[in-house]
């Protein structure tokens, strides 16, 4: 197990959970979209992806329900390399950054990644507020329950019990 970021490398191959979120435009549409996109990105393999689900905007000013999933992905790209191509797709399907929590085409995060904790200004994984997301929770217990969040040391199951 890779604990230690310096330690990746472009031959490293590792796991990583994104999540995946959409508000404006044809969502279901640019999730797909977006997957497709990471298929095609040399280094990605796609492992596993949840089913879409329809949910009500977490904190941010008044905006549409989203549409939310998570993927596995094995890669062969360090958590930055990785960070740096979900940006270049966000920007490919028309995402602007205005406020902190708005509304948008297309968000993808990393979640975890191997059982990394990283705390850089840039990135943090696991993902700083994935234990109080249901719309993170419920489509990872979908396709990853038995990953263990590193920082709690409890499953993706185990999280979403505690949630209500
Ligand atoms: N993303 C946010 C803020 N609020 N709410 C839902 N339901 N789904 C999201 O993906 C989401 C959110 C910031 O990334
Ligand atoms: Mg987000
Ligand atoms: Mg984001």
């Amino acid at each position: 197990m890779v604990e230690n970021s310096e330690q990746i490398n472009t031959r490293t191959t590792s796991l990583s959970a994104i999540a995946l979120g959409s508000n404006i435009g044809e969502s279901q549409a640019i999730l797909e979209g977006a997957i497709k996109s990471l298929e095609k990105i040399p280094g990605v393999t796609i492992k596993a992806i949840s089913s879409w689900y329809k949910t009500a905007p977490v904190g941010g000013p008044e905006q549409p329900d989203y549409l939310n999933g998570c993927a596995i992905l094995e890669v062969q790209l360090t958590p930055e390399q990785l960070l740096k191509t979900l940006q270049e797709i966000e920007q490919e399907f028309g995402r602007v950054r205005k406020e902190r929590w708005g509304p948008r085409t297309l968000d993808l995060d990393v979640i975890l990644f191997n059982d990394l904790i990283l705390e850089t200004p840039d990135l943090q994984i696991p993902h700083p507020r994935m234990r109080e997301r249901a719309f993170v929770l419920v489509p990872l217990a979908e396709i990853a329950p038995e990953w263990i969040e590193p920082v709690t040391k409890e499953t993706i199951s185990q999280l979403l019990e505690h949630l209500d």
